[in-house]
């Protein structure tokens, strides 16, 4: 555990077992971590920039595939697919994304110094939410970023099950090499590829309640599955990296300008990924 150097105390790292679980299986489940109330502050958040009743860049306003390609009619949250970023514009989601309910268990696992690289907000709409393939968050984060793993924490807003389109994970395949990862044919939002050759029978459901939070490491399969209910899906996913790692293609300022990073908690090092936002962006800017 980097925990040498952490100046602060935390109330919410990761307990040994935890840690053990964690090291054994790539993934981490807490239940409660949020109440109804304070996820309902994002969710109004999150509907208001649907209703363009707040500034947003419409480029990372993402529709169901299924509506976006004309297949299905729908309107508002229930045409959703998710929106991207909502913590470099919302500051009630640049606070989520320092939560320290969040950020200390992180601690234990990339160290004091952390950044925000990505975060979205996905809604799962009834009956029409698309699932995601299988897939390793690292064979895209690598591009972008040298480093052993980036943590993902994926935040519970309604209750998530098989029904629903919840959450699958291959438990200890962070052990595992990155994989193959094909591009998939049909009426998928075909924002991620497929891992090729998982065995859908090794992966496990992570059914959680509304306000739990899973951790997950960046080698670790998962997916999701369509929503078949009548119930919406709705989730918060932020992925966080160690404030100590590398640009992969430090030439390629521009592609990194498309995708912010923000300033989590700890230092910034002059020589590493330092180029960081600290308070929400002018749209303007960011479009
Ligand atoms: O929320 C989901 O359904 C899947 C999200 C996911 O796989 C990811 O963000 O990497």
């Amino acid at each position: 555990m980097h925990t040498a150097s952490i100046p602060q105390k935390r109330r919410f790292g990761l307990s040994a077992d935890e840690f053990a679980h964690w090291n054994e299986n790539g993934y981490l489940v807490r239940l409660g971590v949020f109440s109804a109330e304070e996820n309902n502050v994002l969710r109004q958040v999150a509907e208001d920039v649907v209703d363009k009743k707040r500034p947003y860049p419409s480029t990372n306003i993402n529709e169901n595939a299924l509506v976006r390609d004309g297949k299905i009619e729908e309107q508002g949250i229930y045409a959703m697919h998710k929106i991207h970023h909502p913590s470099c514009y919302c500051p009630e989601f640049l606070a989520r994304v320092r939560d320290p309910r969040l950020t200390d268990p992180l601690v234990d696992i990339l160290g004091p110094d952390i950044l925000g690289i990505n975060n979205l907000f996905i809604w799962k709409a009834p009956k029409i939410g698309l699932g995601f393939p299988w897939h390793q968050d690292k064979f895209y984060f690598r591009n972008r970023f040298k480093t052993e793993t980036t943590v993902g924490t994926w935040t519970a807003i309604d209750a998530a099950d098989t029904g629903n389109g919840c959450l699958y994970v291959v438990p200890g395949s962070h052990k595992w090499d990155i994989f193959q990862h094909d591009d998939i044919e049909g009426s998928q939002q075909q924002e991620f590829k497929l891992a090729r050759g998982v065995c859908d029978a090794d992966g496990v459901p992570v059914e959680v309640p509304p306000g739990a939070v899973i951790w997950f490491h960046s080698h670790l399969l998962h997916k999701s599955t369509d929503n078949h209910s009548l119930r919406f899906r709705r989730s918060y996913v932020i992925h966080y990296l160690s404030a100590q790692a590398e640009w992969s293609r430090p030439e390629a300022l521009n592609s990194r300008k498309r995708q912010p990073v923000m300033w989590i908690r700890g230092q910034t090092y002059p020589n590493k990924v330092h180029e960081v936002a600290r308070d929400v962006l002018p749209i303007s800017e960011s479009e």
